[in-house]
């Protein structure tokens, strides 16, 4: 990890322990003086990473408040901090039910579920598995009734779609997802009991706030639920508001796998909790798609219809692995377009809370409009799930990037990244450490660094297939044809390859066979210089491709040392590496980081087929089998220069580079420093920046600071680009 991440990462523990109470960790000091229920779980997330101790207190504490229904409370109130907050103990009154905890003061509502999904990561962060066992052991019966008491009180029916009845339920308590439901409400024929708001009057704008129409609507709720005792088949009875939303759903969907991983270390039985994850996940599928606008929505179980509001919660499905794959691409098209900032769009910060193009959206208005932390976060896994890597990693930079630049904020503008909110806040704290350790610090975890295989001689790749039996330029015309379809079926739109099916396929043997025509194929024959670009960069990155299938590599092409300069193609007679095609052809025998001496010797034969121009977008564009390389691609010979560009933008444009501002920082990929001087230099790097990167203000930060900027590297992910 970079060391400017690596600081970043103190200052969020800074904030953590700013915010520890000596059990557990308050949300921030400016609104919220108690314990939450699933900024808990979030924050037990980044503990996991560097305190197994915290994070196990954290969740003890939240579960020692557990209803005797199994109910988990959204606050956990501290006795010693009543007087800051509304609504506290005096106001839930939750003694009128025989349900609520006898030794704790709590609220009488839930949240999103988070807390197996913690629990695992706990368990798979700690050092030592043996000093989890026991906390494990204790949680998973609790989590276990959690799950139960959702399925057993609040599934309407029975169709595993688990209703909230609160807005402060959705942990997305503002949004306007709510409104409508909200607005049906009428509150005029009954007495609002007297309340006095503390939040409006904390250092935290009003104007950011909800209004207090909908704080009347908030507590009102409240009402009807002290009038039922907080009896769950009355209140539903009584209730206008019974929602299944596609948040919640989404992260019990998650946390149901994680209990499902957590019942199987402790040898317990399962069936019951895959169950209720075929039932919610089918629920999600079914009944809360929308394919209007390619979407997931919340449903209005008392209107019994779809509440058509594009907030980022119909994104989550994919977190909880809910949405079906065609799903998950209408989503991705969605996502990937104004309303929520597409890829590389212009200043917009991934991920607005609502669709930006709506008139209300709000910039600064918590949950109807900025950028939240933790729904980034689970987006982000959620991509990754389904594939799109490019866009994962985008909102991995801006989870990083935010908090960087702008401090530890409860949430930020979607358009400049201003910080709005309470500062010093918990989960975006713990959260950028996940992020932080799950991209930089510990990748290479899976085996990045542990050698294998080692290669000592050359190993010819394209010598055991039969030829296909083309000849003359034919077979480079060839060659690119069968790349060109291994790309279009195995490598997906974001650049990742999928290794294991390429293995099996027909089209990698035909691709074989035509490799195998390279040994009779004359070099001399590729004529222009974009032709012989694209042909090299092309058979870099499949001879990449192979290697890894031929040496069987799971995780890095570090476990086979002298992968690149041992595998070799035998093309008209000679053996080329990508050490050869990358720093001998294509870098011009530039020198190759670290090493002393050229690609090619001065007798080299290999010499004469060195470009005429070294062009350094070739950096983007040359995929050496790991994450933290560009996305592969196939480039064509007759509009390499334009791909070259959309190559170099898209790169830029990545969490390969990430700009600190205040501290007159940028934060590059490594390539910028093995390569330093293909790039001209620090001012060379700079100036390309300055042409490629789409925020305006970026570039106005380079042209104006140019000559104080620090340039720091962040990690390189040797992790394989599967
Ligand atoms: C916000 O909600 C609380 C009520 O639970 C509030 O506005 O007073 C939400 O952002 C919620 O998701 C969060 O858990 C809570 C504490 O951070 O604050």
């Amino acid at each position: 990890m970079s060391d400017s991440v690596r600081k970043y990462v103190k200052k969020a523990q800074a904030v953590l322990n700013k915010n520890w109470s000596g059990s557990y960790t308050i949300p921030a000091s400016s609104l919220y003086p108690h314990q939450w229920n699933w900024d808990s779980g979030f924050i037990a997330i980044g503990y996991s990473h560097y305190d197994t101790r915290k994070a196990i207190n954290e969740l003890t504490h939240l579960f020692h408040a557990q209803w005797k229904n199994g109910m988990l409370p959204q606050i956990v109130f501290n006795k010693s901090s009543l007087g800051k907050y509304f609504p506290e103990p005096d106001f839930w009154r939750t003694d009128l039910s025989p349900n609520a905890p006898d030794n704790c003061l709590t609220s009488g509502i839930t949240m999103p579920p988070i807390h197996a999904v913690a629990v695992l990561k706990i368990y798979e962060n700690a050092q030592r598995k043996e000093d989890v066992k026991d906390f494990l052991k204790w949680i998973y019966p609790r989590l276990l009734s959690y799950h139960r008491y959702l399925y057993g009180e609040r599934n309407m029916d029975g169709d595993g779609l688990i209703y909230i009845r609160h807005p402060w339920e959705s942990g997305m308590d503002n949004s306007p997802s709510w409104d409508r439901v909200l607005d049906k409400i009428d509150i005029t024929t009954v007495t609002i009991p007297q309340y006095e708001r503390k939040d409006t009057q904390s250092s935290v704008s009003a104007d950011m706030r909800p209004t207090k129409k909908y704080y009347d609507y908030f507590v009102y709720l409240l009402e009807i639920f002290k009038k039922c005792s907080y009896d769950e088949r009355e209140i539903a009875k009584e209730c206008p508001f019974l929602i299944g939303g596609p948040l919640f759903n989404a992260i019990l969907c998650a946390s149901n796998e994680a209990l499902i991983k957590i019942g199987d270390i402790l040898h317990e039985p399962v069936e019951e909790i895959q169950e209720w994850y075929t039932l919610t996940s089918g629920a999600i599928r079914t009944k809360l798609y929308n394919d209007n606008h390619g979407i997931f929505d919340a449903y209005d179980i008392r209107a019994g219809s779809l509440l058509e509001i594009e907030t980022s919660a119909g994104f989550i499905p994919l977190f909880g692995g809910a949405a079906s794959s065609k799903q998950a691409g209408r989503i991705y098209q969605y996502l990937n377009s104004k309303s929520f900032c597409a890829l590389h769009q212009g200043n917009c910060f991934t991920f607005p809370s609502y669709d930006t193009q709506k008139e209300d959206f709000k910039r600064e208005n918590y949950w109807r409009g900025p950028v939240w932390i933790n729904i980034n976060w689970m987006l982000m896994q959620g991509l990754r799930r389904y594939g799109f890597k490019q866009r994962a990693d985008s909102i991995a930079r801006d989870i990083l990037e935010l908090p960087m630049r702008f401090g530890f904020y409860e949430y930020y503008d979607s358009f400049d990244g201003r910080a709005y909110g309470s500062k010093d806040f918990s989960w975006t704290a713990s959260l950028f450490i996940d992020t932080a350790y799950e991209n930089y610090l510990k990748a290479g975890k899976g085996g990045a660094d542990k050698v294998r295989t080692v290669l000592s001689k050359e190993n010819i790749l394209n010598e055991e297939s039969e030829p296909s039996g083309i000849s003359g330029i034919r077979i480079s015309q060839e060659m690119l044809q069968a790349v060109r379809i291994l790309q279009a079926k195995y490598y997906t739109e974001q650049g990742t390859v999928d290794y294991e099916s390429i293995k099996l396929s027909d089209k990698y043997s035909d691709y074989k066979k035509i490799a195998a025509s390279l040994r009779d194929f004359d070099l001399s024959l590729l004529y222009g210089e974009q032709d012989k670009l694209a042909f090299w960069i092309n058979l870099y990155n499949t001879i990449v491709v192979d290697g890894i299938i031929e040496y069987k590599v799971t995780e890095s092409v570090k476990e086979v040392a002298g992968f690149f300069s041992k595998i070799q193609y035998n093309i008209g007679g000679q053996g080329f590496s990508p050490d050869d095609i990358e720093h001998g052809i294509l870098r011009k025998n530039r020198l190759k980081p670290n090493r002393l001496w050229r690609q090619f010797g001065l007798n080299n034969p290999k010499k004469k087929f060195m470009l005429k121009h070294f062009d350094p977008r070739i950096h983007f564009a040359l995929v050496c089998g790991s994450r933290s390389c560009a996305p592969i691609k196939y480039y064509t010979p007759e509009n390499i220069d334009d791909e070259l560009e959309t190559a170099t933008k898209n790169f830029l444009n990545s969490s390969e580079v990430i700009f600190i501002p205040a501290e007159n920082r940028i934060l590059l990929s490594q390539i910028f420093k093995w390569y330093k001087k293909d790039f001209g230099g620090r001012s060379g790097a700079l100036k390309l920046l300055q042409k490629y990167i789409l925020d305006d203000d970026k570039k106005e930060f380079i042209g104006k600071t140019r000559n104080n900027i620090r340039i720091d590297y962040l990690y390189y992910d040797w992790n394989l680009n599967k």
